[in-house]
């Protein structure tokens, strides 16, 4: 997977800059040696993933001594930083960059072995492990460099958290597949992607509608030769916002952490806005809809889908049907014309996503009731021109403010999982068999 690294590409003194320290090949591959002599043998390692240079280390670590990696969300509070360590069994390194190592220790890890281990949320409960391996990892990397006619030419430019598919998959190691250039802006603010000058940009839509609302810093990206979306569904006018001001018509691709991405526009190709293009090389898709619909859900199989969730052998079974397709729990609809393919919704009201960010309406429902004033929650997805949906909780408590509320989640769970929002409720409007009625909160009523 590490192509960059082997010198096919030859060596630059910036090859990855991230926030602002940057790196050559040979110094990143040195670090990398001796993170993977300190974890050779563990069943898994974590790492705090700060968009840094250390924890891009860790990622090719972790490939060289063939140990999974499990990122921890640097924001993370002690609830869900203490479930993903006990989850997983992985021990907290602490990287150091300058130190460097000339051998890499042998590993017998085969292809299909566990690589990362990336923590993400069902509609109920903590997040699971989703184990993904080096082979789906490479096959997808690949499909995608056809796709972008991604290659050592371009300068990928990105600011996206290093914990999830999107900024450390496609964002670090894609960049170390193809040999392209690596900025990680740190933060993915349009003013450091302005001033990156890039030829490939990577953003979830907060980040391009962010972007489109800048209209300097967009004209900067006029240079550039694609600019992808994804993680969530990107606006029809932002879309039209961004082609306007950087003359490119942005590229758009869908995936899950289970699935990585199965679908994208092509560079070159024709795309048009709310669509997700066709599937990459390799993966077949089919739409399963009630008699005489059109939309239904989104299922599809192919190389690059992940080993199953961590230690839960009957959450991975229920993601599949009977004949062995995953069931992205998204549903869609497929143009008879040409194949492409629209996200027109989710299918469970408990899934959330915000910035980007999938986030399930379960954990954070657990977290408000760990409160002592809380005695009822109901979390939902609310429209929202910048986040997509942002998290709105519906409580029934007394002696505590919305605000303490919203910092309670931030601190134990996730500070990106805090609600936006607490409304007040007498009561969380539930059905004749205690089921809290999440569509009614919806409407004006509440
Ligand atoms: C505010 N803050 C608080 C707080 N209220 N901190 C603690 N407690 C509170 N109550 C602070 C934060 O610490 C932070 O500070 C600042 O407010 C902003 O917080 P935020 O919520 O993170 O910022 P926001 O502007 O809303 O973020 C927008 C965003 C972010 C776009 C930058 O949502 C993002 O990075 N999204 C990307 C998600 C992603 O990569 N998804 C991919 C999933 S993979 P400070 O100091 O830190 O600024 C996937 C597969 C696929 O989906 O298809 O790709
Ligand atoms: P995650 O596991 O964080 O990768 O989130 C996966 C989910 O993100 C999918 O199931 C979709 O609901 C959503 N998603 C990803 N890309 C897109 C896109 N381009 N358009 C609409 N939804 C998307």
């Amino acid at each position: 997977m590490l192509t960059a690294l082997t010198g096919t590409y030859g060596d630059r003194p910036d090859a990855v800059r991230v926030a602002g320290r940057t790196a050559s090949y040979e110094e990143l591959l040195g670090a990398a040696r001796a993170v993977a002599a300190d974890v050779a043998g563990a069943p898994a390692f974590a790492v705090t993933a700060t968009p840094t240079l250390e924890i891009v280390a860790a990622a090719v670590g972790a490939l060289l001594a063939g140990v999974p990696l499990v990122p921890l969300p640097p924001d993370a509070g002690p609830a869900e930083r203490e479930h993903i360590l006990r989850d997983s069994g992985a021990e907290l390194l602490d990287v150091d960059f300058a130190r460097r190592s000339d051998r890499t220790p042998a590993s017998a890890a085969a292809p299909g072995d566990p690589a990362l281990v990336l923590y993400t949320s069902g509609t109920t409960g903590p997040p699971k492990g989703v184990v993904l391996s080096a082979a789906a990892i490479t096959a997808d990397l690949d499909a995608l460099a056809e796709a972008w006619q991604w290659s050592s030419e371009d300068t990928l430019v990105h600011g996206l958290p290093l914990f999830h598919v999107h900024g450390l998959v496609l964002g670090v190691l894609g960049a170390l597949r193809t040999g392209s250039r690596l900025v990680h802006t740190g933060r993915p603010t349009p003013e450091a992607y302005a001033e990156a000058a890039g030829s490939l940009y990577f953003g979830v839509p907060t980040v391009w509608s962010r972007v489109a609302r800048a209209p300097r810093e967009a004209a900067a990206l006029a240079g550039a030769r694609l600019l992808v979306s994804g993680s969530a569904a990107l606006p029809a006018p932002v879309f039209r916002d961004l082609e306007r001001l950087t003359g490119l018509r942005p590229v758009e691709r869908y995936g899950m952490t289970e699935t990585l991405i199965t679908l994208s526009g092509r560079a070159g190709g024709a795309v048009r806005p709310g669509t997700v293009g066709t599937p990459l090389p390799g993966i077949r898709t089919r739409i399963v809809a009630e008699p005489g619909a059109e939309i239904g859900e989104l299922q599809l199989t192919g190389p690059t889908l992940f080993s199953g969730y961590l230690g839960r052998p009957e959450a991975t079974a229920a993601a599949y049907t009977e004949d062995g397709w995953f069931r992205t729990g998204d549903i869609a609809a497929v143009d008879a014309s040409d194949g492409v393919h629209r996200i027109v919704g989710r299918a469970s009201i408990d899934m959330i996503k915000s910035g980007g960010y999938r986030i399930g309406a379960g954990e954070i429902e657990n977290a408000l009731l760990d409160h002592p004033k809380v005695t009822e929650a109901a979390v939902v997805g609310v429209p929202d021109a910048d986040l997509g949906q942002r998290i709105v909780a519906f409580v029934v408590a007394e002696g505590v403010t919305g605000a303490e509320l919203t910092d309670f989640v931030a601190a134990h769970l996730s500070v990106h999982k805090r609600p936006r929002e607490v409304r007040f409720v007498s009561a969380v409007p539930r059905n004749a068999m205690g089921k809290p009625q999440k569509k009614l909160l919806l409407t004006d009523e509440f």
